[in-house]
């Protein structure tokens, strides 16, 4: 098929992925990408890595080194439109993730994009509608979106388990986000937009329902903030039904990856995120010693999660589908984010409101 089909609406050559292994090209090989890259090689059934791309070449050369087959190409753009190449996992950096994803979508090629879908919430409508306009044509859609937690075993069973009416109707979700440390120019908006990303994902899988309205707290910062930020900030969500989450995101408290939620409901509460041997004082003198069940970080905690994620994306994409979250779920995680800055810089209760869907 040529591209000029593709692009006139026609399926591309999916028909008979099936048969043989999803050829990925995987655009970005920092440290998520080259996760990604390692997974798709060594745990991941039905893919093979056939391309890389970097901004880095010698970064990019070391990654296809490593496996078998795999090419690197300079032009990311390239890579999506290369006839060898079935599916794409965009892990560049989220400034680029616009143009890639929507490449992908003109090919007529599955994506996996890690979060942020694009920088902000008019763009992520512009990826929703110009993939609402490929499945008019196609009945297919294409875009994935990296929200690993909801493949978590944990997280899934928690999800599970309020659906099944375990807990009654939730109404009140409260959250952790700690990291051990972050780079020095990890500023408090990119605590909302990189760290609380997650539990806005993880509102809106376990309740089923938008955010309305998010307001940001300042409390004392820690002396180990990194310059300018506010160091832990404690973010409120209130959602459509009128159920409400509270976050704390404490990006440098120098234990570990520390990631907890507790939903509580009309008829019972439930917690994930107590990590097998966590000792329940973490810091003080020699707290971070005691506290060794910690994970250091998201790659660790959430590994089971990536590759979960990565062999549902590969299954989906081979039989033409889409299995977990989407656009619409990447567009609606930047408008609360935006609305989260904005609240952050005001001190104000924020509301949102989304496009029709
Ligand atoms: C990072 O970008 C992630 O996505 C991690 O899951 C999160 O815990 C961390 O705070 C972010 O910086």
């Amino acid at each position: 098929m040529t591209t000029a089909e593709t692009r006139a609406g026609a399926l591309p050559d999916l028909a008979d992925v099936p048969a043989r292994d999803l050829r990925v090209a995987v655009l970005g090989v920092g440290m998520m990408g080259a996760d990604h890259v390692a997974r798709l090689y060594s745990r991941i059934s039905g893919a093979s890595v056939v391309a890389v791309s970097d901004a880095f070449a010698d970064k990019a050369g070391q990654v296809a080194a490593t496996v078998p087959g795999c090419r690197v190409v300079g032009d990311p753009l390239a890579a999506i439109a290369d006839d060898d190449v079935d599916a794409v996992l965009v892990a560049t950096p989220g400034r680029f993730h616009e143009e890639q994803v929507l490449a992908c979508i003109e090919r007529g090629k599955p994506v996996l994009c890690e979060k942020p879908l694009t920088m902000d919430a008019t763009s992520s409508l512009g990826i929703v509608r110009a993939e609402e306009e490929y499945t008019a044509r196609t009945g297919r859609r294409l875009v994935t979106v990296g929200f690993m937690r909801r493949f978590d075993p944990e997280y899934a069973e928690l999800k599970a388990l309020i659906d099944a009416g375990g807990l009654g109707e939730p109404l009140v979700v409260h959250c952790a986000h700690r990291n051990a440390a972050v780079p020095p120019h990890f500023t408090s908006e990119m605590m909302v937009n990189d760290s609380v990303v997650h539990e806005v994902d993880v509102t809106r899988f376990l309740l089923g329902e938008e955010i309305a309205a998010v307001t940001v707290l300042r409390p004392r910062a820690t002396r180990h903030a990194v310059a300018g930020q506010s160091d832990p900030l404690l973010v409120l969500f209130e959602t459509t039904g009128g159920r409400m989450v509270d976050v704390e995101c404490f990006v440098s408290t120098g234990v570990g990856y520390e990631v907890r939620t507790e939903v509580v409901g009309e008829d019972g509460s439930a917690m994930i995120g107590l990590d097998p041997g966590l000792v329940r004082t973490s810091g003080g003198p020699s707290g971070a010693a005691r506290s060794s069940g910690i994970a250091p970080d998201f790659r660790q905690r959430f590994g089971r999660a990536y590759d979960i994620e990565l062999q549902r994306w590969v299954d989906a994409a081979r039989r033409g589908e889409v299995d977990g979250p989407g656009a619409w779920d990447g567009y609606a995680a930047q408008a609360v984010c935006a609305a989260g800055v904005e609240a952050l810089r005001t001190g104000q209760r924020t509301e949102i409101r989304l496009e029709p869907r």
